[in-house]
């Protein structure tokens, strides 16, 4: 296992489309899996999106246990919403792509995911809660959205400006 780095906006290929993986679950996304929980638990982060370490597969992993519950990873392989509610749940996101900004974005409150694990069985489940919020987040990534493309246009700028002084001032 390695801890892989996190790319950070702007960087230009977090704004790409990410490819399904084809022909099943193998090792190699097992190992992919694996360094991604490691990035994710070391940042600390509770969700993470390959393109997010500049793989572009539909691989995400997840973790939402609570401080002092046992380790609970989830992996998500060619994940796809085939279902949304109408109701609408306003959740304040961050993204450790985004670091340092946080912002209320509104999502359908439940969804229906259909997906592939980390042995490459297919389950399909209800997600509500914060487990809807970051599995719609961790998909965004898959088609190259920020979270913060969902806020107003002066916010997101206000956003990159912020990240972008904040990289000028790291490499001083
Ligand atoms: O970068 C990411 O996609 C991960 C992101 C997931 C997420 C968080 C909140 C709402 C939607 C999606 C994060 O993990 S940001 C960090 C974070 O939320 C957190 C960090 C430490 C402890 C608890 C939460
Ligand atoms: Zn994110």
């Amino acid at each position: 296992m390695a801890l892989r780095p996190i790319l950070v906006a702007p960087d230009p290929v977090l704004k790409q489309k990410s490819k399904p993986v084809e022909g099943g679950v193998t090792d190699a996304h097992r190992a992919l899996m694996d360094d991604m929980l490691e990035t994710m638990y070391d940042a600390p982060g509770i969700g993470l999106a390959a393109i997010q370490v500049g793989e572009p597969l539909r691989i995400i992993v997840m973790d939402l246990a609570k401080e002092g519950e046992p380790p609970a990873p989830r992996y998500f392989v060619n994940p796809e919403i085939t279902w949304a509610s109408d109701e609408l749940f306003s959740y304040e996101e961050g993204c450790l792509s985004v670091p340092d900004i946080y912002d209320d974005v509104e999502r359908p409150a439940r969804v229906k995911l259909r997906y592939l694990n980390y042995q490459g069985e297919q389950i399909e489940e209800e997600a509500e809660g914060l487990y809807a919020v970051c599995i719609q987040h961790e998909m965004d990534h898959l088609e190259g959205v920020l979270f913060i493309d969902h806020l107003s246009r002066l916010k997101r700028e206000k956003a990159l400006s912020k990240l972008k002084k904040a990289r000028k001032e790291a490499a001083l």
